[in-house]
């Protein structure tokens, strides 16, 4: 028993999670409709030939009636793989509910911390009392998470070992688009093994890019991006109390920039930049500058020496010559690890001397250009493979220093008269966590007993899908969709592989058409709106309403620009 329980996490726990109609009716009164046979997302050819067992098969709807389905126990694994997302857990509550109501003698275990507890055979079994304390409650700590990935005949290999010891026939696996190819090609080895595991997979992941027709929306997107609203809001309160201040917030979502999208369309900041239309348009890091000081100036002259910039926490390497500046920096550095001229090198300002001299011109002038704490950075965070660690670079940082430079000059010139102070946040660990708004925990619950409900049909290679998010739980639509449908072909070091496609910011679509269409108007005038902390009681137009992103994108009346 947990020791502590907070007086919300005590009300939550009775929060009763709605599902759609044809779940509602009982696991055991699910029929499945087979739609239109699928096939992938692009190189058709080359995913058919790496899946030949899983590729092609239909889409699956389920409908409520009773089916006739051979009665066996079964024993189910679940893995949560990657980063935190709010509602994992509920996901877990739903896929034992499911499982439990089927047969009480169904087993269900938690595979611990990541995709390495199923290779480790370190495992917990669920009991009810154990789930009760985790429903509607944020967090992975359920049996934890980890960033191990199970991709190699060696690791598949250790995971058949494991089901076989613990009797499993079916893995759900619940991850973003990395660890859903995984499943993919995991559940591919067991067909072709002829080992009678099924492998589903469950869409996670708060950068929102996991995303397509059949699936709307990653879970925990919706959380936290709510609540780094509300920090937003609370911000853009305090710059326009103290009118001293301009925020630079960087916010996670690693490559995409949903987050960065979904925030300003609910807080209305000064200025938000897309990675996806600075890619597109080739904006190079000196061009951001200078929009941002455009913007600074504009608002200093109606005295308001204060304002609120979103920065995606992917955008260094959407930069064109940044993009370059990296390539250039992970080669030039693998080398350097062995060079003992570096090695001896004592002072950051020889080693900076020593990198700028091993890079071809261009990219020694861009990184010349930049602030001395971002060289540094650029140098020391480093993956495993030794690659500059992107993510960790203080973007915010590196922008705000770059403006207060530009704006000095620009004041110099006469061209600004303003003040300009900074403050530097980073939003994503604060919303990883938080527990699930009545939207994620009622989506998250419907994706795991779904996932239950592919199981119980004898699916694999499936992702549980829960459509329809605009409308009323109630009618939201449960199935699955094959993982190769929504695969092609990438370069992953150096090599072509299978992936699921990242759903990048479209820029003909709907949520950033809003953004396009009011941020001239957010950059100068008052428009910032605090949209308060999550709601978890009240009434449904409050306390379940979705993200501005979804309900753009299906909507029907399209954007007035
Ligand atoms: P997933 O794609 O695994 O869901 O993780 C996404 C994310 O939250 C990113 O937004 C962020 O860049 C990254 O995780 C941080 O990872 P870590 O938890 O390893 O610091």
């Amino acid at each position: 028993m947990k020791k502590y329980i907070s007086g919300l996490e005590k009300a939550r726990s009775e929060y009763k999670p709605k599902l759609p109609n044809a779940l509602k009716q009982g696991i055991n009164s699910l029929i499945l409709e087979k739609g239109a046979l699928t096939t992938a997302e692009a190189n058709k050819e080359d995913i058919q030939e790496m899946f030949p067992n899983l590729y092609g098969t239909p889409v699956i709807t389920f409908g409520s009636g009773t089916a006739e389905i051979e009665h066996k126990t079964l024993n189910v694994g679940v893995i949560l793989s990657g980063g935190q997302a709010p509602g994992g857990h509920n996901v877990i509550a739903g896929l034992f509910d499911a499982l439990k109501e089927a047969d009480s003698s169904n087993k269900l275990y938690g595979f611990l911390c990541g995709p390495s507890g199923i290779m480790e055979a370190k495992y917990i079994e669920f009991t009810p009392n154990y789930i009760d304390e985790y429903r509607n409650t944020g967090g992975f700590d359920i049996i934890g998470s980890g960033r191990t990935k199970l991709e190699s005949e060696e690791h598949f290999m250790k995971t058949w070992e494991t089901c076989k010891n613990l009797n499993i026939s079916a893995v759900v696996v619940i991850g973003g688009d990395d660890s859903n190819t995984n499943a993919a090609m995991l559940g591919e080895f067991f067909m072709q093994k002829n080992a009678g595991i099924q492998v589903i997979g469950v869409p996670k992941t708060i950068d929102g890019d996991l995303k397509n027709e059949a699936i709307e929306t990653s879970f925990g997107f919706d959380t936290a991006t709510k609540v780094y609203s509300e920090l937003i809001g609370n911000i853009q309160r305090d710059a326009n109390s103290a009118k001293k201040y301009w925020h630079f917030i960087k916010l996670m979502g690693r490559s995409a920039s949903h987050i960065a999208l979904e925030c300003s369309l609910k807080t209305q900041p000064n200025i938000t930049i897309i990675s996806e239309e600075v890619e597109q348009n080739k904006t190079s890091l000196s061009e951001i500058v200078d929009y941002i000081c455009d913007i600074v100036a504009k608002r200093a002259e109606q005295s308001m020496n204060f304002g609120v910039v979103l920065i995606p926490e992917g955008l260094i390497e959407f930069i064109p010559e940044m993009k370059c500046l990296i390539c250039n920096l992970n080669d030039a550095l693998a080398h350097i690890e062995q060079d003992d001229v570096y090695a001896s090198l004592c002072g950051w300002d020889e080693k900076i001397a020593y990198v700028k001299g091993k890079l071809e011109h261009s990219n020694s002038e861009v990184f010349s250009s930049l602030p001395l704490d971002i060289q540094i950075q650029l140098l020391l965070d480093r993956d495993p493979h030794g690659n500059v660690q992107v993510s960790r670079i203080e973007t915010e940082m590196l922008l705000s220093e770059m403006v207060e430079k530009k704006l000095g000059q620009m004041k110099k010139a006469g061209t600004y008269k303003g003040k300009f102070s900074t403050q530097s946040h980073f939003f994503g660990y604060e919303g990883r966590c938080a527990a699930p708004s009545n939207f994620d925990a009622d989506y998250c619950y419907s994706l795991g007993y779904n996932a239950f409900a592919l199981v119980k049909f004898g699916l694999s290679g499936y992702i549980s899908s829960v459509k329809n998010l605009t409308a009323p739980a109630s009618e939201w639509i449960a199935g699955g969709i094959p993982l190769t449908s929504m695969m092609n072909m990438e370069k992953r070091h150096g090599k072509f592989k299978p992936v699921i496609k990242k759903a990048l910011v479209e820029l003909n679509g709907e949520p950033f058409k809003k953004l396009q269409a009011h941020r001239d108007e957010w950059a100068v005038e008052d428009c910032y709106l605090s949209p308060g902390p999550v709601q978890y009681f009240g009434p449904a137009e409050v306390a379940d309403i979705t993200t501005e992103t979804i309900q753009l994108e299906q909507a029907k009346v399209k954007v007035k620009i």
